[in-house]
């Protein structure tokens, strides 16, 4: 018998293979906010823990690349998911995991979102992340998912505007990235993501929501996230792109402040006060 992503009841199954977050905002918790949202099930395997809260990165522990190993066996022996993102991957043995799994196929779509720090800039990664996600996870996956930050850590391209953005994109293409997606939440002004689907450019417009000087912890990982569950629930790229950054701009209008630091996305549920 073939593993099925599909459970027999149109339920599809997306996986998340990223960091904790105690206080909820961000990591694997905002990816399985995301899925539940979308009506995707969702699997989650641990790469790292973190100690936070909303003002403050503490201490980051990762989990060895056994342990992470012996998560993605133990799901996917039994279940297929029918798209895959990565967040925090914390360790370059863990990039190099995923890239194996992925060119095994046996991640079905994959999003990276390449996680090296926080929001805040506090550090998320052990020595020689960066080198390996561009080494192998790269080119292994189907779209990245760069802020501004990460995609000039990634390419050495500086950006300010949108026109450096596809530059960046395109930058990304010669390290064998097939499809990507900066976001522009970081750009001065209006804030634009970029799409480069490996032929096309595709501009989506955004208005800056919030009050200035805003900053919201998690918005990343909800978009990739709901790209992922979008994908999962068989849109093409360009509107699992568009629908995931509706889902988010509805999130920051909604954005609750658990603690006394940043913000976090919401994603307005039934029982959300009007
Ligand atoms: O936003 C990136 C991110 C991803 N994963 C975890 C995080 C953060 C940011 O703080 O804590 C676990």
């Amino acid at each position: 018998m073939t593993i099925s992503s599909n459970m027999g009841n149109g339920i599809q199954t997306a996986l998340t293979i990223a960091g904790s977050d105690p206080g909820g905002g961000a990591g694997l918790q905002a990816d399985l906010r995301a899925f539940g949202h979308l009506g995707v099930y969702g699997l989650s395997v641990v790469t790292a823990i973190t100690a936070q809260n909303s003002e403050e990165v503490r201490e980051f522990f990762p989990l060895d690349d056994k342990q992470v190993k012996a998560q993605l066996e133990a799901i996917l022996d039994d279940m297929q998911p029918a798209a895959t993102k990565t967040g925090m991957l914390a360790t370059p043995e863990v990039a190099r995991r995923v890239a194996s799994m992925a060119a095994a196929k046996r991640l079905g779509f994959l999003v990276v979102d390449p996680v090296f720090a926080s929001t805040s800039g506090a550090s998320l990664a052990r020595e020689g992340l960066r080198e390996e996600v561009i080494r192998s996870l790269i080119p292994a996956c189907d779209l990245v998912t760069p802020n501004i930050e990460e995609a000039t850590n990634i390419t050495g391209v500086q950006i300010l505007t949108a026109e450096d953005a596809k530059e960046a994109a395109l930058a990304m293409t010669e390290i064998q990235a097939r499809a990507i997606c900066v976001t522009g939440g970081h750009l001065r002004g209006d804030p634009v993501d970029i799409l480069f689907d490996g032929r096309d450019f595709t501009e989506f417009p955004g208005e800056r929501l919030g009050e200035p000087g805003d900053r919201f912890h998690g918005t990343g990982c909800l978009f990739s996230a709901g790209i992922t569950g979008y994908l999962a629930l068989g849109m093409d790229m360009i509107e699992a792109v568009r629908s995931s950054k509706k889902m988010v701009e509805s999130a920051i209008r909604a954005a609750i402040a658990p603690g006394r630091g940043l913000k976090v996305p919401w994603i307005p549920s039934q029982s959300s006060p009007a």
